[in-house]
């Protein structure tokens, strides 16, 4: 008998919603606990596709619309290798972000050509999490986490448009019935043990079933 396949857990959600607080959270229970975990973020800025995406969020590069999305799908589709060989070796895969944001950030500039179909498209094919934890916050809770920073879509008339998107995006049949909705506008313990909780139910069927990854 082969190795039994890890679980492909993914993290969503506006900017602000502990995102990176939880993935990191979950990531150093799970290593506690003598797992096998890989951490991904994307966009991952240290590739040289990565590196274009960092110059223009930071304001630094300017890009086509159509064409920084393409950069960041072609930023998930240079880690699938890696992403589905961690996975067959038994790895629990943790990602921060995404395609969900490659089409939301996207689709919230309202341009005619990338409705939300367009903005998917490059990225079906790609490997399908078991669960997607959509980490839910509020417009006034985000603004009390914080001011935007000063990256390109930090402004709060393009976060509306993405909350709008996501929630439309939310509707899609496939996305429907990966996503797990998570509170966190709460304490970041009482998250934390919710998502606890969501992964370990997606870990045990992971392992009591279908062993192929499935994909977008
Ligand atoms: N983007 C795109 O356009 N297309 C794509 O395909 C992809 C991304 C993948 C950069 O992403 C931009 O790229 C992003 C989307 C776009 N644009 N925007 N805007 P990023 O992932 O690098 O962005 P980030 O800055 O790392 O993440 P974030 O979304 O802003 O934050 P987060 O990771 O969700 O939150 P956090 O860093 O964990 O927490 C934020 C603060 O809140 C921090 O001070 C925490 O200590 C605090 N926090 C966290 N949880 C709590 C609770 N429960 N209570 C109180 N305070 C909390
Ligand atoms: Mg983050």
């Amino acid at each position: 008998m082969g190795t039994q396949r890890g679980a492909l857990v993914v993290f969503e959600g506006l900017d602000r919603s502990g995102k990176s607080t939880q993935c990191q959270r979950l990531v150093d229970v799970l290593r506690a606990n003598g797992e096998e975990v890989h951490h991904m973020r994307f966009p991952n800025r240290s590739s040289p596709i990565g590196q274009m995406i960092n110059s223009y969020l930071s304001g630094q590069a300017q890009q086509d619309d159509h064409a920084i999305h393409l950069l960041f799908s072609a930023n998930r589709w240079e880690s699938v290798r890696e992403l589905e060989e961690r996975i067959n070796a038994g790895a629990t895969v943790i990602v921060d972000r995404y395609y969900y944001s490659g089409c939301v950030y996207s689709a919230a500039k309202h341009i005619p050509s990338m409705d939300l179909e367009w903005c998917r498209s490059p990225d079906v094919g790609l490997p399908r999490p078991d669960v997607c934890i959509f980490l839910d916050i509020s417009a006034e809770e985000q603004a009390k986490r914080g001011g935007f920073g000063e990256e390109r879509y930090e402004k709060r008339e393009l976060q509306d448009r993405v909350r709008e998107c996501y929630h439309e995006m939310r509707k899609h049949p496939d996305e429907h019935a990966d996503m797990v909705i998570v509170d966190a506008g709460r304490g970041m313990e009482e998250v934390e043990q919710e998502i606890a909780e969501v992964v370990r139910r997606v870990r045990k069927n992971v392992e009591g079933g279908e062993s192929r990854l499935r994909t977008v």
